[in-house]
């Protein structure tokens, strides 16, 4: 059972962000269980945190320990 990683992104501020952090997380992670919630700014996947971390800055936002 993989681990399940959970991240603030604070400037994901609309569901276009939700998408594309969405995206970019499927794309960095085939096969992860991916959770991104809006109102919480809470970011939750299984599998590695530095792929997913990378992702999440490439992707242009800010992932932050929760
Ligand atoms: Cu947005």
């Amino acid at each position: 059972m993989a681990e399940t990683i959970e991240l603030t992104v604070n400037d994901m501020t609309c569901n276009h962000c939700v998408g594309t952090v969405t995206k970019a997380l499927q794309e960095a992670l085939p096969g992860a269980s991916i959770a991104v919630d809006l109102a919480s700014h809470k970011v939750r996947f299984t599998g590695d945190r530095a792929k997913g971390e990378a992702a999440i800055r490439e992707a242009g936002y800010t992932p932050e320990a929760v």
